[in-house]
Parts: structure tokens; sequence; C-alpha cells
């Protein structure tokens, strides 16, 4: 399934217990042990990252920096070849090693309350020590990916353009967002938050725990850019409060009001003492935020026809962009909740 040239390339014998690994949709990986060691080796999706010499610069910027100042803190640890580059290309396809880290697991759907509390404090953990590295340095290898202006400007373009004939049905949903837009937008014009390094794609499945359940670190770097916070909580938020699953399969969408606490008490214990209080107080909205967002993204692929995301199912961007509605309808009448739960939590910790 992989050539021996790939591991050739990175001085090593083509292995014999390899084998797929993971349900990423966007690059294909796979495990295999080494002497005492187990690796993961990618091949990387070029028509979606296009610039993977600025994606792996901005990893190594970033790792450069957690070896130097916390040593000790587990990160992902990409394999250099002999030649000197994490990156190896074999004809066009394009590979790169990295050192699995032994006796973790990562979930798709929240187990427990501890899970939760546990990605809210690896995500406050994240921010926190990254809170004076200077984000600007890193590159936008991905223009305006969370930029919710561009991203609202496309999906009123496309709903105009209507390519596929198929604006007339989703009008419900067409008109809910473009309100939604309107909302978020004169909400992001008022909000004023630093620049920090992003995730930008914290779902629950790109954290690892370890046997004990608590949480390692965060993995999937090839979004890391510079970006706000409200970019990697609400993320998270969005996936993790909704036991639904983006596709709506798993379960009726709902949002989980316990798994709003947790998250959000383990956010805060790690994170109080350095984000400032605007960023604090951004995590309930952050959430709604980025549903938004997302289902902006899914519908307006639903519009182009399909072009973006891989279908699982036919029709799997409309339904996928309702879930997110649902879950914003939801989530919406429970915001002045969440933000006087926040305020409680922080008064606890004694910021006000
Ligand atoms: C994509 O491939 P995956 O599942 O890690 C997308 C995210 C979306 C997500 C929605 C590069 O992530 O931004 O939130 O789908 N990644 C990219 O499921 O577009
Ligand atoms: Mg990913």
């Amino acid at each position: 399934m992989i050539s021996s040239e790939v591991f050739r390339a990175y001085g090593m014998n083509m292995p014999s217990d390899l084998h797929r690994f993971g349900s990423g949709l966007i690059h294909e990986t796979y495990m295999f042990t080494s002497g005492d060691t187990s690796y993961l080796i990618q091949k990387l999706n070029q028509s979606v990252f296009k610039d993977l010499a600025g994606i792996m610069y901005n990893i190594e910027l970033v790792s450069n920096y957690l070896n130097f100042k916390y040593p000790d803190k587990p990160f992902v640890e990409f394999i250099k070849a002999p030649n000197g580059q994490t990156l190896v290309y074999i004809g066009k396809e394009a590979w790169r090693l990295m050192r699995y880290i032994s006796n973790s697991k990562s979930f798709d759907h929240v187990q427990n309350l501890n899970q939760a509390y546990e990605a809210g404090r690896i995500i406050g953990e994240f921010h926190s020590t990254f809170s004076n590295f200077e984000a600007n340095q890193l590159k936008e290898t991905f223009p305006g990916f969370h930029d919710f202006q561009s991203r609202s400007n496309k999906f009123l373009l496309v709903q105009d353009f209507d390519e596929y004939g198929r604006a007339q049905s989703s009008t419900v949903e067409i008109n809910f967002l473009n309100e939604m837009c309107n909302r978020i937008l004169e909400i992001e014009s008022q909000l004023s938050l630093p620049i920090r390094v992003t995730h930008n794609d914290t779902k629950l499945n790109n954290i690892l725990f370890d046997t004990s359940g608590r949480a390692i670190c965060i993995v999937d770097l090839d979004t890391l850019m510079p970006g706000n916070l409200t970019f990697d909580t609400g993320d998270a938020l969005r996936t993790m409060c909704n036991p639904s699953g983006e596709d709506g399969l798993q379960a009726p969408v709902k949002f989980d009001k316990d798994i709003f606490l947790s998250f959000a008490n383990g956010f805060i214990q790690s994170s109080y003492q350095t984000l400032t209080i605007p960023e604090l107080k951004s995590l309930a909205y952050s959430m709604i935020r980025m549903a938004t967002e997302q289902a902006v993204r899914f519908l307006t692929d639903y519009l182009q026809g399909d072009r973006y995301y891989r279908q699982p199912f036919e029709g799997f961007n409309l339904t996928a962009s309702k879930v997110q509605i649902d879950l914003i309808k939801l989530a919406s009448q429970e915001l002045d909740w969440m933000n006087d739960q926040v305020g409680d939590m922080l008064l606890k910790v004694g910021v006000v």
C-alpha cells in the first residue's frame, strides 16, 4: 500500500506491520513499528493544503518554541529524512513521518464529563503555553480560514449565482443563516480579541488522551495559524456539546449543558491566569459563532455542488448545515445561562 521508496527516503526498511490508522478524511495515515517505537506515516492531501512548506514551517516554529520553553510537554514530533527535510516527495506524492505518542487514544464523541473537562483544560493550556508567542510570525497558510466576513461574502455570492439551482430547496436555511451572519458580523465589529497562535481545528478527535483519561496534547497541526481564541473554544464546543455528530446520525441534535459546564471549568482552570477577560468571557459566544460559520461553510458547499467536503451520503452538506442550525437555535436559548455560568466560574477564581 506504500512503496518501499517512501521508507527508504527516511532511511528505514519497509515495515512488516503497516496498517491504516484513524478516521481522517483529508490525509492518508498509516501506522507501523520499528524497534520498540511506533510511527505514523502520512500521505498529504495537496488539493486541500496548497502550502505544505508553509504548514511545516509553522509547525516547526511552534514546536521549537515549545521544546525550548517547556521541554517536558508532549507534542507531535516529526522525523527528518537523512537529507534534513521533514517532507519527502516521491513523484508527486508528499509524505511525512511522526513518532506515535504511546498509549494515546482519541475519541469521535464525548464519553463522559471528565473527558469534556480534560478537553477544555488542554485547549486552555495550549493557549496559555503560547500566550507570549508572537503569532504573526506564522504564515497564513489557509488565507481567511475563519474570517467570518469572507465566509459570509462567499455565502451571499453562491446564493446569487445558484449554479446548481439548489437555493430554492434551502430557502429556510439560507434566510436563517443570512440573519445569523448579520448578527455575528455586528458582534465581531465590536469584539476586539488579541491575535494568538490558534489551532483552528479543535474537534474532540484531534485531542489525545492517555489510558487514565487525562488529555495529553492537541494533534493535527495543519491549520496552525494566527487567529483568536473563539476559533478554538468554539470549534471544540460546537462538536462536543452536540451528541448528534455533524451528520446528525448518532442521536437527536441537543445542546448538552453539562458538557458545556465541564469544558468551561477545565478551560478556565488552565487559562484564567494568562488570557484576557474579554477572551475568557467569549466562551459562550464562541460556540454560536463557530456553529454559524460551519453551517455557512456546509451550505455554501451545497450551493456550489458539493465540491469541498467529501460527502459520506447524498445530501450530507445540507443535512450537516441543518444540524448546525438546530444547534445554534438550542444554544442561543441558553446564551444568558452560559454567560452567567462562566461569570460565576470566573468570580470563583478571582477574575471579575
Ligand atoms: C474539515 O478534515 P477535518 O474533519 O479535520 C475542515 C474543518 C471543518 C471540518 C468539519 C481544512 O476538518 O475546518 O471544521 O472539516 N478542515 C479543513 O467537519 O477545511
Ligand atoms: Mg483535520
